[in-house]
């Protein structure tokens, strides 16, 4: 790839929000004639969110027209001249679409959400209180221009759920969020191996995780919002603009009610909660009988134990999230993952009334930050267990691996054996890369989030058979106790197990000893790329050695859980969480893949690999997707524990001790 092409795509990513047109009618002398089709209908300066059909239309036809591009070049010249007629947020989401799902771009990169939007990661006082600063810089005057941000974030610790805010408003999993939905998108036709399961799995661990957080610092588990005609108890106010202009985002007070939705800005059908009732009382029958029923009125089988054709959570997913194209039955069974997010997202002004923007649970860049987000996450989630719930248990032979014994599992963190470390870490970005401060100097973000010491996993395994074997590795953690201090059953630990990494290894046979690092996990994306780091490398230095390599030339593209927070905070006085480590047959796991280098191939436990199929046979979330067998081994399975009675299977007692302070790495 010519560095050029890089460089000249981050001309269209730079301070997208600061150009003057206010849009209105393309002269076709700008478009070249192109028919945009809705494209233009999302005004510049508002929210383009692709909860909203009408919305992922506008992407789709923008999309359209931009794939028809076939090189670089010809994608930055086109969206070029497109860049100051769109709506800001449909034209970083269109060309970024373009860059990860056409195959010619791939060698391509995306700058960090974070440096593209600060306005979205960042108060808007704060950012107002830099450009007062700026200005009163007399000229030429060199400063060193930064603003700090957090630990606090937009919380007051008065509310029990300000306790989390770190973890809600960390810039790490709000870019994730976004990225997900760029990858795996509604209604856009991109192939993507196993979406609506990916769907239900990658949600249903964010909030296991959300969990995880919660009982480190002494909160209950966060309750399902399935009666929507109760006030939503906690309000949220985010404090961030939703555009340069300093348009709030809606904000939601406690004790809101959602409501009837009425407005006509936003392209969409009147929606009353009783159709959202019924929408989730047919997908409930669904899910008792066994199956859909399509457009032509045939049923369509759920079950997740088929060999061919899609399983049952998938189609399930496709239906629940809701994804038009891929719905056995849209008009049916309804979009109500996606207007339950608008409804939540509108409790301030249903009808547009008071004018207001739609609040933070409309955009996948800023829904993460309110806690009404995991609510509604629960509720979806607890649909998909209510299916997951009426599979049959694993049985023994899909659980066991003879042969292969996990003889001892531990971690290791600076020579201490199962005792980690948790803190805080700063990580800057440049704020005006997306905003035009006018400033002499870049303008720095500083962001404090929570981050842990990196570890290692040592897993000793004994392989009694003459033969090598192949195995996949799956480890989880969960927290041992629950909120009340008790150790859990089975089921009521199930949801919170938390996968960490999954990898495949080849056993000798006789004694293996299998080291991982923390850093390698399949769920994490190691870095958020800025700007700096995608920009024109630095000439070599004067005594001839060659420039540090571009940290772009790794496989790459975005989507991934922040690597600082792969473990849950902990507590001051340390908590106890087991290690679950499981080792499967390759063989009855593994993939037929096209053949091909891999691309984006970091976190693929929750992003899948582009251009192949999720590259696990079993289903997502296995062997926690569903109940236990109620005997296993002679023995009845009360607890997890009874899983580890198996000679694949280990569990282990770690400690993860929250310090406070800035951690050294
Ligand atoms: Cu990602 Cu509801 O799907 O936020």
């Amino acid at each position: 790839m010519a560095a050029t092409d890089q460089t000249r795509i981050l001309s269209l990513y730079e301070q997208v929000s600061y150009t003057s047109d206010t849009g209105g009618d393309v002269p076709t002398d700008r478009t070249g004639g192109l028919n945009l089709g809705t494209a233009l209908n999302i005004p510049r300066g508002r929210v383009f969110s692709t909860f909203v059909q009408s919305h992922r239309r506008a992407a789709k036809d923008l999309c359209d027209v931009l794939m028809r591009t076939s090189s670089p070049i010809q994608l930055i010249e086109l969206a070029g001249r497109l860049r100051d007629r769109l709506n800001e947020n449909l034209f970083i989401y269109a060309v970024s679409f373009v860059i990860l799902h056409k195959q010619e771009f791939r060698n391509l990169r995306l700058p960090s959400i974070v440096e593209v939007f600060p306005h979205k990661f960042v108060p808007a006082e704060e950012l107002t209180k830099m450009q007062v600063t700026v200005n009163k810089l007399p000229p030429n005057q060199e400063a060193q221009l930064v603003i700090e941000y957090g630990p606090e974030f937009a919380s007051t610790n008065l509310k029990p759920e300000h306790r989390v805010s770190y973890w809600r408003e960390d810039y790490g999993i709000n870019s994730h969020h976004w990225h997900w939905h760029l990858v795996y998108p509604a209604e856009m036709d991109v192939p993507g191996d196993r979406k609506g399961e990916l769907f239900y799995y990658m949600h249903q661990q964010m909030v296991a995780r959300y969990d995880m957080e919660r009982l480190s610092v002494d909160l209950n588990r966060v309750e399902k919002l399935e009666n929507w005609r109760v006030p939503i108890s906690d309000g949220y106010f985010s404090k961030l603009t939703s555009n340069n202009s300093g348009r709030a985002w809606g904000t939601r007070q406690d004790d809101s009610l959602m409501k009837d939705f009425r407005r006509t800005d936003f392209g969409l059908e009147f929606i009353d909660i009783t159709v959202m009732e019924i929408w989730m009382s047919r997908l409930m029958d669904a899910i008792h009988q066994g199956y859909m029923i399509n457009r032509n009125g045939d049923r369509v089988p759920l079950s997740d134990n088929v060999t061919t054709g899609k399983l049952g959570i998938e189609i399930l997913g496709d239906a629940f999230e809701a994804d038009a194209s891929l719905s056995p039955n849209a008009l049916f069974y309804g979009d109500l993952h996606n207007l339950g997010h608008l409804m939540i997202a509108f409790t301030h002004d249903n009808d547009g009334a008071h004018k207001e923007e739609i609040g933070v649970m409309g955009d996948s860049a800023t829904a993460m930050r309110d806690p009404v987000f995991y609510r509604w996450h629960k509720f979806v989630d607890g649909i998909f267990q209510e299916y997951k719930m009426t599979q049959p248990p694993y049985t023994l032979e899909d659980l066991s691996l003879p042969n292969v014994v996990v003889d001892k599992v531990g971690v290791l963190r600076d020579n201490q054996l199962n005792q980690l470390t948790t803190g805080w870490n700063l990580r800057e970005f440049e704020a005006s890369r997306g905003l035009d401060f006018n400033a002499p100097n870049p303008v720095m973000l500083r962001i404090t989030h929570l981050d842990h010491a990196p570890f290692n996993y040592h897993i000793q395994v004994t392989n009694s058979g003459a033969a090598p074997k192949k195995v996949t590795v799956r480890i989880f953690i969960a927290p041992k106790h629950n909120v009340r201090g008790l150790e859990m059953s089975f089921m009521e630990q199930r949801l919170l197990w938390s996968e960490m990494d999954k990898f495949t290894e080849t056993l000798k046979p006789g004694k293996n000893q299998i080291v991982r690092a923390s850093k390698d996990s399949s769920i994490t994306n190691p870095n958020e790329f800025t700007f700096r780091d995608l920009g024109p490398r630095p000439p070599p230095a004067a005594d001839g050695s060659a420039p540090p390599p571009a940290n772009n030339e790794f496989n790459f593209c975005g989507c991934g859980w922040p690597e600082h927070l792969l473990l849950p905070r902990g507590k001051p006085e340390g908590m106890t969480y087991q290690l679950f480590v499981m080792l499967t047959d390759y063989e009855k796991d593994k993939v037929e893949e096209p053949k091909g280098p891999r691309k984006c191939a970091n976190a693929v436990s929750f992003c899948g690999i582009l251009d192949a199929k999720y590259p696990d046979k079993r289903p997502m979330g296995f062997p926690f997707d569903r109940r236990p067998p109620p005997i296993l081994n002679n023995e009845m399975v009360t607890s997890v524990a009874d899983y580890a009675s198996l000679g694949n299977i280990s569990l282990t007692d770690i400690t993860i001790t929250f310090l406070n302070n800035q951690l050294k790495k």
